[in-house]
């Protein structure tokens, strides 16, 4: 049998208790939003008949999400990280702030405190047997096409299994973590190993959720970028290497068209010389835009627990 109770004065009057509207103490704002939250999830049991068995199994889950860390994981995969960037750039379009390379999702994988170098920096250890070199480079430029000297850009992505340093302990500290700070010219350049795409640990609470929907966890080979400098509006980016089966079926929603970067593979000996390198290699080049703000707190990244990043609050 099923029954509807939701709307019922008992239940509307619980939920008030429940959010602490009875209460003088604790934070408006937080009583409102659980007050929603739990409004939405009281009704969605009484429409969809939510069983003990699968309220008291989804409590479970939860709890195998936080004890693996997953909830930044699976976060991306409910496409959270990407409506929040929709809501970024309405703001920015609103706010007249728009134009540059566009931003798209940080991920739950960067580490703070990576070496910095100035102008060129090496990503890689050079431990990884299937590393294929890459060269990686381009400009910073502001919206009116001025270089940009001094911006720091940070860069951070996998190995060619796709695992990322400090997540996978098997990797060195910081290995492709590196920030590296434009030159006269705002060209920066790294030498590193060709990424491989990211898959959901396989029989994870997050890749379980994702079955359940009939979904995948994988994404295509990618680099993340923070890029800032003063006077310029702070950008967390990422590049996807064209040709990869997921550009376009990415669990975490992050791909951008105008992220798309096209690896040339060099083999002249003349070329890898100048830049250093002892054989063929992949070029790869991302110019970046950024649009200018004298907002301060437009110029940093937002504030969000990270690894190794001193929490602020
Ligand atoms: C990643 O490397 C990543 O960038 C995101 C968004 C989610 C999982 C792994
Ligand atoms: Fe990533």
């Amino acid at each position: 049998m099923t029954v509807k109770i939701f709307d019922t004065p008992q239940v509307q009057d619980f939920l008030n208790t429940v959010a602490g509207f009875e209460q003088a103490g604790g934070s408006d704002r937080a009583k409102r939003i659980i007050h929603r939250l739990l409004a939405d999830l009281y009704r969605l049991i009484d429409d969809f008949d939510v069983t003990p068995e699968e309220f008291w199994a989804t409590v479970s889950l939860m709890n195998e999400l936080g004890k693996g860390s997953q909830f930044g994981l699976l976060a991306p995969g409910l496409g959270f990280d990407h409506y929040l960037d929709m809501r970024m750039d309405a703001e920015d379009e609103a706010r007249g702030l728009s134009g540059g390379t566009p931003r798209t999702i940080e991920g739950p994988l960067y580490v703070a405190g990576a070496p910095e170098a100035e102008g060129v920096a090496r990503m890689d250890d050079g431990r990884d047997p299937d590393g294929e070199t890459m060269w990686l480079t381009g400009l910073v430029r502001d919206t009116d096409g001025q270089p940009v000297a001094g911006a720091r850009v940070e860069i951070w992505h996998a190995d060619s299994k796709g695992g990322y340093s400090h997540f996978d302990p098997s990797q060195s500290e910081y290995n492709l973590r590196r920030t590296i700070v434009t030159d006269a010219e705002g060209r920066y350049a790294a030498r590193s190993i060709i990424p491989s795409g990211y898959g959901v640990p396989e029989g994870s609470p997050t890749d379980r959720v994702l079955a359940a929907l009939g979904r995948h966890g994988q994404r295509p080979a990618h680099i993340h970028f923070f890029i800032s400098a003063p006077g310029h509006k702070h950008l967390t980016t990422q590049i996807n290497l064209a040709g990869d089966p997921y550009t376009w079926d990415d669990f975490a929603f992050a791909t951008r068209e105008e992220l798309l970067v096209d690896g040339r593979v060099i083999e002249e000996a003349s070329e890898a010389e100048q830049r250093g390198l002892e054989g063929p290699f992949t070029e790869v080049v991302f110019d970046i835009e950024l649009a200018r703000t004298e907002a301060q707190e437009l110029q940093s990244r937002h504030k969000r627990p990270r690894a190794l990043e001193e929490s602020t609050d």
